[in-house]
């Protein structure tokens, strides 16, 4: 029997068993460089539970070519750098750095004993549309190009992979591509080995979709894709079947309209099945086209109804999950809101009937133009702040095809840039992003911030440059998380 004082201890261990999973935030592995790997995937590594984060490699100025990096976790928060699992190399015929090495998938084949790698293999236009395939016999590699395919020769673009517990068979999931005679999705199975594509199981046909992933429960499969608007996202969608070979359901949109899947592209999901609870996560990109080797990571837990045959995704700014229970849970924090800041220069209180109070602080602007929030409580240590705000910069593409959104130099402009000083220390800038938003719907976006101890810390708001203006993103309140344990 526990001695009766022990127990708040114990309870705070048990609470704090992996780091907070903050979607959205800036992401940094256990040398401090920026976690580096998009639209890849998480395998579990059966002998010692190990997860192994594998993804696109983006450089800065280099949008294409840089290989695939491999991380690793026990928790899925904290991430270790295991460098390039494969790397680029000058010359050669998929793996130059002129080429596209896209969405890479790994999986452990039990035939041949080794890990296999597939991703989508092309050139720069996208002429090619194959599938690369590479071989390791180590988890993060380093891993050996074997070829690069057309799949039952067919044309292959976003490329996903899903392995079946039931039977551990392994399917190939890919879009087709844009021509007009492709816009399918394919649902291909692998031989036994994975070492090349078996038979076409399933066709989603003339959705246009991309981006595909496929999770499993006890009694359904849920396909996830993204429609077809780049690097901007958009309304996420999910199929239901009992089976991979269909009938599948209609589509229908997993996230609350208009906030095109709070800001995320699907690409992968991962189940954690824990030995209290079974959590699945939907691990989606925020992509970053003004700096794409920035891009952030959307990962939320999904929630499943079999009964309703639903799946949906729910934000929640900050979470904490344990992968030993399973389960997760909401961190709460304290809200301070735009009604209560202060403003100075142009920067105003506009009315806005779906803002909190029914404001929202507008006109944040470079120095002058700036919002102060007050009274602020802070422990000392490293804490997420979470801003809500709206960026109607784009007009809300897609709604209005005619429209003349803001774009620069026929680009669309997608992230505001605002200033965030802690307590007036002008020494220390933090850069908030703020990616558009569709008009009324107000997101959130986390910056980890070290208020004081005590009640008295201000935050303030400015706007900084996103290489075309000024103008931070209009502000609704900010949520103040309680450090990491
Ligand atoms: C990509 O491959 C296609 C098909 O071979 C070819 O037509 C196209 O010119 C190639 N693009 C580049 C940039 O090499
Ligand atoms: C290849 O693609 C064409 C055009 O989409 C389709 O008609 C055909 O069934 C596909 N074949 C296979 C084996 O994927
Ligand atoms: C589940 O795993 C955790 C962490 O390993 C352990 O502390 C706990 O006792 C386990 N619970 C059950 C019900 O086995
Ligand atoms: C305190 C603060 O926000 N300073 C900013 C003033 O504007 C310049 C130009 O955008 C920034 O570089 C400073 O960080």
């Amino acid at each position: 029997m526990l001695a009766r004082n022990s127990l708040p201890a114990l309870l705070l261990a048990a609470s704090a068993v992996g780091k907070y999973i903050v979607p959205g935030g800036r992401w940094y592995d256990t040398d401090g460089n920026l976690v580096n790997a998009h639209a890849g995937c998480v395998i579990t590594e059966e002998k010692t539970g190990t997860f192994y984060l594998f993804g696109e490699y983006k450089i800065e100025g280099q949008e294409e070519g840089g290989g695939v990096s491999v991380y690793s976790s026990d928790d899925l928060g904290t991430w270790t750098s295991h460098r390039l699992a494969l790397e680029p190399v000058e010359g050669h015929p998929y793996l130059d750095p002129s080429m596209i090495i896209q969405r890479p998938k790994v999986v452990y084949s039990h035939g041949t004993g080794e890990y296999h790698m597939w991703w989508h293999a092309d050139n720069s236009s996208y002429g090619l549309l194959l599938q690369g395939f590479a071989t390791s016999p180590n988890i993060a590699g380093p891993y050996t190009f074997q070829d690069a395919t057309a799949p039952l020769g067919n044309w292959s673009q976003d490329f996903g992979l899903f392995t079946d517990y039931k039977d551990g068979r392994s399917y190939s999931l890919y879009s087709n591509g844009d021509r007009r005679e492709a816009r399918d999705i394919y649902l291909t199975e692998f031989n036994e080995d994975i070492t090349a594509l078996d038979e076409v199981i399933y066709t989603f046909p003339k959705f246009d979709l991309e981006a595909p992933t496929i999770v499993q429960t006890e009694k359904s499969y849920y396909a996830l894709m993204s429609h077809k608007t780049g690097y901007r996202p958009n309304n996420v969608v999910a199929f239901r079947a009992d089976k991979l070979s269909g009938p599948w359901s209609q589509p229908w949109i997993i996230a609350p309209l208009n906030t095109r899947t709070y800001n995320s592209q699907s690409g992968y999901t991962l189940t954690i099945k824990g030995n209290k609870t079974t959590t699945y996560l939907y691990l989606g990109d925020q992509w970053d086209s003004n700096s794409l080797w920035e891009s952030r990571y959307i990962w939320l837990p999904m929630t499943i109804d079999d009964g309703k045959k639903d799946l949906g995704l729910e934000w929640h700014d900050i979470y904490d999950l344990d992968v030993k229970s399973g389960s997760w849970k909401e961190v709460k924090g304290t809200a301070y809101y735009g009604k209560d800041a202060e403003t100075a220069g142009s920067a105003f209180k506009q009315e806005a009937n779906f803002g909190s109070d029914g404001v929202i602080l507008s006109g944040i602007y470079g120095n002058d133009s700036t919002v102060t929030f007050t009274g602020i409580e802070g422990t000392g240590k490293p804490q997420w702040v979470s801003f809500y705000y709206q960026n109607t910069d784009d007009m809300g593409f897609g709604d209005q095809p005619g429209g003349s959104p803001d774009r620069i130099g026929g680009a669309w402009q997608l992230r505001r840039v605002s200033s965030v000083v802690v307590n007036g220390d002008a020494d220390n800038v933090q850069t908030l992003f703020q990616r558009d938003s569709h008009k009324g719907i107000i997101l959130s976006t986390p910056l980890q911030l070290t208020l004081e101890k005590g009640t008295h810390n201000t935050i303030t708001v400015g706007g900084l440059s996103n290489g075309f203006d000024y103008k931070g993103a209009d502000l609704d309140r900010i949520i103040v998380y309680p450090p990491e344990a």
